[in-house]
């Protein structure tokens, strides 16, 4: 298979995330992991931070031989896989709620520029967690620290310390 776009806001990058990207990793040798970066939208982490996060992991999990990150600039995604020389696009499903939602971006996709989705259906053990629950609870002084790679963990720590 050639090369595939995981994008996502990864704000921050969860375990269910890291999940993702190793078993997207097991279908291709050329991962590209976009995050999103759009200066208008204020996440809890920017888009250098969220990419140095997926960065240090991809290395501490041995996947950088095979994923690399970039940054997606607002616009359309498939022109961000056109110049990436990619066939596709991967996305988690977690739920039907996230079938409802993917489905007709990834028809318009396909529709615009012939590029196909991947869906992986999310590893049970993370199908609750999803960044922004995380930011909440973390936020509200709960521990999150099983649901986010060691980066993750400290970088929101230092996030949350000076918001
Ligand atoms: N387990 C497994 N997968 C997960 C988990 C989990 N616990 N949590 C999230 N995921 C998956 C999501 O399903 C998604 O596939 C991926 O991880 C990234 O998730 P997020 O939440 O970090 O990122 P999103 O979904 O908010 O990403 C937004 C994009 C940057 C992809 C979006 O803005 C976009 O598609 N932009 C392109 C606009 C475009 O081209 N529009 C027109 C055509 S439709």
């Amino acid at each position: 298979m050639s090369t595939l776009v995981l994008p996502g806001s990864f704000d921050p990058f969860t375990l269910g995330h890291l999940d993702l990207a190793r078993r997207a990793c097991a279908l291709t040798d050329s991962l590209v992991i976009a995050v999103s970066h759009n200066p208008s939208k204020k996440g809890l982490l920017d888009s250098a931070q969220r990419r140095a996060v997926i960065d240090e992991v991809l290395r501490d999990e041995g996947l950088a031989d095979r994923a690399r990150t970039a940054l997606l600039p607002a616009g359309l995604l498939v022109d961000f896989c056109r110049e990436q020389g990619a066939s596709a696009v991967v996305r988690g499903l977690r739920s039907q709620l996230d079938l409802a939602y993917e489905e007709p971006m990834a028809r318009m996709n396909s529709h615009l520029a012939g590029v196909d989705t991947v869906f992986l259906l999310t590893d049970s053990r993370f199908s609750h967690i999803s960044s922004s629950l995380v930011r909440e609870v973390a936020a509200l002084g709960g521990d999150v620290a099983d649901m986010l790679p060691h980066p993750a963990q400290r970088a929101l720590r230092e996030a949350l310390a000076t918001s």
